[in-house]
């Protein structure tokens, strides 16, 4: 059931106003974009009016169609469509536009304002968004029958198609067949230092059937031509995602027109004032004409309508997520480990149970690896691999695509369906880590399995030896990572990201086995994101460490038979300086050293270097080398021999 009641005259005339309400945001903000909007109104009039399934008073119902404004510098026009037919914003609201404390950001944010399908800006991220929330609606479709599903609609423009991430999100979209999906091209030609033959002339339209997808082109200033494409790609019935390239002119009706001068400043007041004339729009700032007025509430009846139809035709049976304590989960890591026995494994196979266990339990947990799933371990077992013909899968088989796959996995997770994982080494995180990134910044609670998390990989060498990864991650805000030493610490990691609603997690494994047999027996220590694992009663030296280097730590200690130095596993950074209250009531001594394969940022280090002796790092400086883990183990230092003569040395100063 589609709405069309409104001419195209009608429709038109809502694209000009929503041109003057983004032109009058630039202007009032005095910064912004007006090319895209002033150049894509028609297509986004004729969509919102005509073909987006949309509650105008629920910007969460979970039918609706997800129209994502790739093209994030746009902001401005998805603003003014939100305040033109939904009840989430209102025109007054347009003011705030850009302004601090605003939910009209620069670009778009989903966790800022509703009725915002994905954050984006940095450009070609909503497209590889747009696939996992098409992804999501095909899984969700697959668990549920009765569920009818809903499309996406995706704007991007030229600089989204040139972005690398945006060709694998679409590569992997075809191979999936997601018919679901409707890319709308901005094809203007205009980028933001000039026109695109100077650097991309391909022919898109090959590439992307080359993709596996079907391809339409019209003029995005043509209501007829705009209005047949939608019903052609909707109306196709081929198993195959769509691209509609639309011809247009950045900057429509402006005087900057077709240059681009027009993408990202405002346009001066006098241009404004051109422009609203050419447009036929009154000059008053942020007006709405009462004709206009009533031909929006006719859209929006019918939207309303419409969604009460759909709704009463879908059911929902949420998968199955049962609420695991954490009790249950340590008991489940100690039996199927024994440390208590000897437990030695690398980390990636630890944190590989973990994932199966909580897998069995949360039925709304799927994800996959960047063609890295034998090594990585993180695969469902159980279960078999998406693609065309099977959406009931849980493994995402994503290639080598690791951009795209933490892209996608933002989309899954923005479905509100799904709890996505992705997984690689951890080298690779730089491959990825823009939509990580956005991840946080979003409050999406995707979870990133990072393996081969050291020098210690051994043979493959220093190009896939991670030294300043650990770093880089704990310096990301509404991030938290976990590099478990243990069992215990491992499942509290997989239990922590199954209890998170708004915080990405990132968990940190060996390739390399290593002995994880010593664990705390208190367990109320794990909430403060660390274990003690040697206790002594006045400690002079105070040893901390992580993942496979606290075995390292632990036999040093032992060997040097001493009664005053105690250990700590602080497994995540994160939550020991959220949760506790002062780090000197856990670590009372004067000294301490802090060990792990890893380097710290220069400007931590210079803080360091001047608190006089009292504080110490044990790390990795350079980059690595290709060797044995027991050869790169002397060559860098992390034997408890050597590291014991470390420790002696400092107790003697
Ligand atoms: C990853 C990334 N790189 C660079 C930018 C800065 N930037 C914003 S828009 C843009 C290109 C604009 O061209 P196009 O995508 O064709 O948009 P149009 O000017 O047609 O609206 C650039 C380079 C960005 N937002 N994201
Ligand atoms: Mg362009």
């Amino acid at each position: 059931m589609e709405v069309s009641s409104l001419s195209y005259a009608e429709i038109k005339l809502l694209a000009n106003v929503l041109r003057g309400l983004s032109i009058d945001q630039v202007e009032s903000a005095n910064s912004g974009h007006p090319g895209l909007p002033l150049g894509c109104a028609d297509i986004v009039a004729v969509l919102f009016c005509k073909f987006l399934r949309f509650n105008p008073k629920n910007s969460k119902w979970p039918l609706r169609d997800r129209f994502v404004l790739s093209a994030g510098h746009g902001s401005a026009l998805l603003y003014s469509a939100l305040a033109l037919f939904t009840d989430f914003l209102s025109i007054e609201d347009l003011k705030s536009f850009r302004k601090l404390g605003s939910g009209l950001a620069g670009h778009p944010e989903s966790h800022l304002l509703e009725g915002v399908e994905a954050t984006t800006g940095p450009l070609g991220q909503g497209v590889a968004n747009s696939v996992g929330l098409a992804l999501a609606a095909k899984l969700y479709g697959a668990r549920n029958p009765n569920f009818t599903g809903y499309r996406v609609f995706c704007l991007c423009s030229d600089g989204d198609l040139m972005e690398g991430i945006s060709y694998e999100a679409c590569s992997l979209a075809g191979f999936l067949g997601l018919d679901n999906l409707i890319l709308m091209y901005d094809d203007n030609k205009i980028s933001l230092a000039g026109p695109t033959s100077v650097c991309f002339t391909e022919d898109v339209a090959a590439r992307f059937r080359a993709f596996g997808w079907e391809v339409y082109t019209a003029n995005g200033h043509d209501y007829r031509e705009i209005d047949e494409a939608f019903q052609k790609v909707l109306n196709s019935g081929v198993a195959a995602p769509k691209l509609i390239i639309f011809r247009t002119e950045i900057g429509y009706c402006s005087p900057k027109a077709n240059t681009h001068e027009v993408h990202g400043s405002p346009l001066g007041k006098d241009n404004v004032k051109v422009t609203k004339i050419n447009l036929g729009l009154d000059l008053e700032e942020f007006y709405v004409p009462q004709s206009v007025v009533e031909l929006v509430s006719q859209v929006k009846a019918q939207k309303l309508k419409q969604a009460s139809y759909i709704g009463s035709e879908s059911s929902f049976v949420y998968p199955m997520v049962a609420d695991i304590t954490f009790e249950e989960f340590v008991r489940y890591a100690l039996e199927i480990t024994s440390p208590e026995k000897g437990y030695k494994d690398a980390s990636r196979n630890t944190g590989s149970k973990m994932l199966e266990y909580l897998a069995s339990k949360d039925q709304s947990i799927v994800g996959g690896s960047a063609d890295l799933e034998p090594s990585t371990k993180a695969y469902l077992k159980g279960s078999s691999d998406i693609n065309s013909s099977n959406f009931l899968g849980r493994n995402i088989r994503f290639g080598v695509r690791e951009h795209a796959m933490a892209g996608i996995a933002n989309g899954l997770a923005l479905s509100g369906f799904f709890k996505p994982f992705v997984s690689t080494f951890l080298c690779f995180l730089d491959y990825l880590k823009p939509s990580l990134r956005l991840s946080a910044l979003s409050e999406l609670p995707v979870l990133y399995i990072f393996t081969h998390d050291s020098v210690f990989l051994g043979e493959d060498g220093p190009t896939h030896q991670p030294i300043e990864h650990l770093s880089h991650l704990r310096s990301i805000p509404n991030l938290v990572t976990f590099r478990p030493s243990n069992p215990v610490e491992c499942a509290y990691a997989y239990w922590w990201w199954h209890k998170s609603k708004s915080k990405p997690c990132v968990i940190i494994l060996s390739r390399q086995s290593f002995d994880q047999s010593f664990y705390d027996k208190d367990l109320t220590h794990l909430e403060n994101g660390y274990s003690k694992l040697i206790s002594c009663e006045k400690p002079l030296l105070t040893v901390i460490s992580t993942g496979s280097e606290v075995e390292v730590a632990f036999r040093a200690i032992k060997q040097l038979g001493r009664d005053d130095i105690d250990l700590f596993s602080v497994f995540s950074f994160e939550l020991l300086l959220e949760k506790s209250g002062s780090l000197r009531d856990i670590f009372q001594s004067q000294k301490i050293v802090f060990v792990e394969a890893s380097s710290l940022p220069s400007s931590v280090k210079l803080f360091l270097g001047a608190m006089n002796k009292t504080f110490y790092f044990y790390g990795i400086e350079t980059f690595g080398a290709s060797g044995s883990d027991k050869d790169l183990a002397e060559y860098f230092g992390f034997t408890p021999d050597k590291f014991a003569r470390f420790l002696k040395d400092i107790l003697e100063i």
